[in-house]
């Protein structure tokens, strides 16, 4: 190495440091928690969103939990944990024009048409126990992050986010 590399590799190694130590604006954290009741689940009743279930969502069997449940805009990563002990799931995130929409859903598969509903990014299918991470910029409006594997929108797999 000459001393001309030397010093670009000190120039850059300072310049990495300084980059680092910077208090960067830091990312608002969503912590994400895919679940299920598990055992033999009963998925036959329509807990999608928009469908008058809102009181009887505690019965779900399959749910979204997020923390917080509202956030600014900007740069948002969402850390996601598939609690479930046997059952692969996801978290597809998209916008949404209110609290009341019906999503564009494809009977014949049992799930959300994604491409209609329009969509931000996933972390796509989790086997049970692991863990994935999305980052998204977002712009202030209300938004639904929801599991796209057949048939767990319906058994009540979602959930809104507020952002501000
Ligand atoms: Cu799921």
């Amino acid at each position: 190495m000459s001393k001309w590399n030397v010093l670009v590799s000190c120039v850059i190694a300072v310049a990495l440091a300084a980059a680092s130590s910077i208090p960067a604006l830091a990312n608002a954290v969503v912590k994400v928690s895919l679940l299920d009741k598990g055992g033999v689940m009963d998925l036959s009743k329509p807990m999608g969103m928009g469908m008058g279930m809102k009181g009887d969502m505690k019965l779900a069997i399959m749910s979204i939990k997020i923390d917080p449940k509202s956030v600014p805009a900007g740069k948002v990563t969402f850390e996601v944990t598939n609690a479930s002990k046997e059952t692969i799931h996801e978290m597809v995130v998209a916008p949404l024009a209110n609290e009341n929409v019906v999503l564009p859903f494809v009977e014949n598969e049992n799930r959300v048409d994604e491409e209609k509903a329009g969509h931000l990014g996933e972390v796509s299918e989790l086997e049970p126990g692991k863990s994935g991470a999305l980052t998204v910029e977002m712009k202030p409006g209300l938004y639904i992050l929801y599991c796209n594997i057949p048939g767990h929108y319906m058994a009540g797999m979602w959930t809104t986010l507020k952002v501000r």
